[in-house]
């Protein structure tokens, strides 16, 4: 290998305050490990010395703990963007600290060559394999790595041996011309490739290789508890009763999928359904339950852009890559959540909400309106373009003392024109087709835990009728009275 080979420190030493660093990977799947956590070091002692230091950020979505954790823990982020779920970069986001701006992840890499946002001056990336004549083979996770690569002055790779090169060939690396000369994006159906299975970079543009052999940071799940089961079986039972009624094509359609745990037992309820047929996903992130679906054969095949797997599957993948590069691919964000192939192809789409409203109104990403969650993620590039999208949520938080389901979100990321169904573990909400008093009574009596239903309906009485029945006084009722006394229940309607 002709590139020069540096420590983490050696190479976080180009990097100086005001830099802009485009990171690849796709939640921790993918994600530099090694030269992030240099970069923090390096700010810590800034910061001792009384200097200033901090970084922009680009990246493909959440990271690991050595990148978000140790940057948000540094004070090190001026900027960032988009979607992030660790605590550490939570808290300066929410502190004001750092600037974060929510993006649709499909955007991020087509934004960046349109000149929207300053182009990062170094990509950090990681890859399995780096050939003397600048073919980057990425990890388990691609995000925005070839858009980075391409735009950014100089690459760091971070070559991790925890990945096999046997990844070579799981990856279809595309990056479409811009508009003008936007061309259709050959992807017909989920397992269609189109490009190739490395980024190509001009090699002088290679900075230096950092060795590694540090695995993903990828957090297990919570297991399957009575609530996240009920929802999984609303979703299952919804879907199979739509192919009964021929709203579904009797060999189904691709699912996608968001990522945590409702979605780990909604894929689950799934799969044991003898109703809904072996399935494939086009989705962003490939969970344990799709890889475990996989080997029953109830997945056919998975696309995605990162393989967010448990340590333990992760090994298992790697140990029969032939299996599942037959049955895989990874992909770009800005492929693996393009609207146009969404559309094209008729996604089922399931994600989380954090609240929804009586209308169909969703909130994935603040907290009471102002305190920064994660971040929208792919959710809005596959809700708008779905077949049927579906959104999920425990009809209940923090022991009952939040409802899930107010009378107007405090924060909007999905319309009321986009929802199509909405599911907790009381039942389903079918939306489709109705006006918004109509979806108003269907969401209260299918969706609301029982002991929040009386003062939903008390708010829907109160409220001035018209299009779209509305209390200016009290529509927020719940919400304050979360705020100051900790429980919805005191809500004055
Ligand atoms: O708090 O962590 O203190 O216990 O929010 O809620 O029920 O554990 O659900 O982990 O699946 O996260 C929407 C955040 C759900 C996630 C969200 C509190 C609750 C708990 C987490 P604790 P759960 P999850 C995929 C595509 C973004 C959109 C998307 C998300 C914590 O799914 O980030 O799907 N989605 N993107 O107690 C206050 C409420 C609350 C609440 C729950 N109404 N008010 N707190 N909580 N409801 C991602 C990518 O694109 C990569």
């Amino acid at each position: 290998m002709n590139y020069k080979v540096l420590t983490a420190d050696q190479a976080a030493a180009y990097i100086n305050h005001g830099d802009i660093v485009g990171f690849s990977g796709f939640t921790p799947a993918g994600s530099p490990k090694e030269v992030p956590s240099a970069i923090a070091r390096r700010a810590e002692e800034a910061h001792n010395r009384g200097e200033a230091y901090k970084i922009g950020i680009y990246t493909g979505a959440s990271t690991g703990d050595s990148l978000d954790g140790a940057l948000g823990r540094a004070n090190a982020i001026q900027f960032r963007t988009p979607y992030q779920s660790c605590k550490d970069s939570r808290a300066v986001i929410n502190s004001g600290d750092a600037h974060y701006f929510d993006m649709h992840l499909s955007h991020l890499a087509q934004e960046l060559r349109y000149g929207f946002m300053p182009k990062p001056k170094f990509a950090v990336v990681e890859a399995c394999d780096v050939t003397d004549d600048g073919e980057i083979v990425p990890t388990s996770g691609v995000g925005i790595l070839p858009t980075i690569c391409r735009l950014a002055d100089h690459i760091i790779v971070e070559l991790n041996v925890a990945a096999p090169k046997a990844l070579r060939g799981i990856h279809d690396i595309f990056e479409p011309n811009d508009p003008p000369c936007r061309e259709a994006i050959p992807v017909y159906h989920v397992s269609d490739r189109n490009g190739l299975p490395y980024t190509k970079v001009d090699p002088a543009k290679i900075l230096c290789v950092v060795h590694t052999n540090r695995p993903n940071e990828v957090d297990s799940f919570t297991p399957i508890d009575e609530t996240t089961a009920q929802i999984g079986r609303n979703v299952a039972d919804f879907l199979a009763a739509e192919i009964k009624a021929g709203r579904i094509p009797k060999s189904f359609l691709p699912i996608q999928s968001g990522v945590g745990n409702i979605a780990n037992a909604v894929l689950a309820s799934l799969g044991s359904n003898q109703d809904i047929p072996d399935f494939e996903m086009y989705t962003e992130v490939i969970q344990d339950s799709v890889i475990d679906l996989m080997k029953q054969g109830r997945v056919k095949f998975a696309s995605g852009c990162s393989l967010t797997v448990s340590k333990a599957v992760l090994s298992e993948v790697y140990a029969d890559m032939e299996f599942f590069k037959k049955r895989i691919v990874l992909r770009s964000q800005e492929i693996s959540n393009n609207p146009e192939v969404a559309r094209r192809l008729g996604l089922i789409t399931i994600n989380t909400a954090l609240e929804a409203d009586i209308f169909g109104n969703i909130n994935s990403t603040h907290v009471l309106g102002t305190k920064m969650m994660n971040g929208i993620g792919g959710s809005g590039d596959f809700t708008r373009n779905a077949y049927i999208s579906i959104f999920t949520t425990p009809a209940t938080a923090k022991g009952g003392n939040i409802s899930a389901i107010v009378p107007m979100v405090s924060h909007i990321d999905h319309s009321e024109h986009s929802v199509k169904i909405l599911i907790t573990e009381y039942g389903v909400a079918d939306l489709r087709g109705k006006s918004p008093i109509e979806r108003a009574y269907t969401i209260i009596e299918k969706c609301v835990a029982p002991e929040y239903k009386e003062l939903l309906h008390r708010y829907l009485a109160t409220a001035p009728q018209g299009h779209t029945p509305l209390n200016l006084n009290t529509c927020f009722a719940m919400h304050r009275a979360l705020a100051e006394t900790g429980d919805m229940h005191n809500a004055q309607i």
